[in-house]
């Protein structure tokens, strides 16, 4: 084995992390991804849980702020391994780590341990504010007539949150702000990527999020060495499922022949392993 990495998956409340493990999971299990499970986690309790709604054609649920599941596993191809630490948090606990700036010791070790992020980003989420972080500075003049729609109160954008919550991981990691970052490498996952109305194939990640959030291209742009960090698109299920009602199509095909990986290029692949691997 030439490599071995530690991957810490992250992303704020929604952002659909847990549908994704899911289904990352449920691929690996099924042997239809490149790399194969060497360690399966020691609890199955969260993934069985999200499987078996998805079997059921239907969306899993909300994961309780408190809860702490860790999930954690190792897979391989004939190179690489990686331990993949996914703390199945409510994403609160993310929102957390911003607004009260303190950070357990097991954050602590994950943040520290791991030279590979994978950082979720709903962006079907992201309320689109006219101010500056998310429209850059083109439009200056329009902006500030069009304030109505700014946030009334001095609290952190989204744009603003991503920002924060990546400059708070890397000073907990001990990565001076003067070097380009090379460790921890970095993927920006811009999650639920069926919501978002583009042509099925060919739209850049990067270009997406350059549109969508300017601020947070520029930050990864500046701080992050080139050839280190990189943007792409997920979609763990391939189309919107509801908790109550079953989507007979999802159900009959299987949930392991839905969702793709929209890699940098544009290009879609339905192995959802191309995301855990840089
Ligand atoms: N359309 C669409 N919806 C998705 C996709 N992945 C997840 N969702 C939905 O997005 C919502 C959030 O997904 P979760 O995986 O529960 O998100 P989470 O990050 O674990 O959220 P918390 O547990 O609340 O922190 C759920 O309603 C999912 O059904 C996708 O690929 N496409
Ligand atoms: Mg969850």
């Amino acid at each position: 084995m030439s490599q071995s990495h530690h991957l810490l998956i992250i992303g704020g409340p929604n952002a659909g992390k847990t549908h994704f493990v899911g289904q990352l999971y449920h691929r690996l299990d099924a042997g239809e991804s490149a790399y194969r499970m060497v360690t399966a986690p020691a609890d199955l309790t969260v993934i069985k849980a999200i499987i078996d709604r998805l079997v059921q054609g239907r969306a899993g649920g909300h994961t309780e702020s408190g809860l702490n599941k860790e999930i954690n596993f190792v897979v391989a191809n004939a190179h690489t391994q990686i331990a993949l630490a996914f703390p199945d948090y409510g994403g609160e606990q993310v929102r957390g780590l911003v607004s009260d700036r303190l950070v357990s010791s097991r954050w602590h070790e994950l943040i520290t341990q791991a030279d590979e992020w994978l950082l979720l980003i709903r962006p079907d989420g992201i309320p689109e504010l006219e101010d500056i972080t998310t429209r850059g500075f083109a439009n200056l003049e329009d902006l500030k007539a069009r304030t109505a729609q700014a946030q009334s109160k001095a609290e952190l954008t989204e744009p603003g949150f991503y920002i924060e919550l990546l400059q708070m991981m890397l000073f907990v990691k001990g990565q001076s702000p003067l070097t380009p970052v090379r460790t921890p490498r970095l993927t920006v996952a811009l999650s639920c990527w069926d919501t978002l109305g583009l042509a099925s194939e060919g739209v850049e990640p990067l270009a997406e999020l350059r549109q969508r959030l300017p601020f947070v291209a520029t930050f990864l742009e500046t701080v992050w060495a080139p050839g280190n960090w990189r943007v792409c698109g997920l979609s763990s299920l391939g189309r919107t499922l509801y908790p109550d009602k079953s989507d007979d199509e999802f159900m009959t095909n299987g949930p392991e022949t839905a969702g793709y990986v929209v890699l940098p290029s544009g290009a879609h692949d339905a192995d959802l392993t191309q995301l855990i691997t840089f």
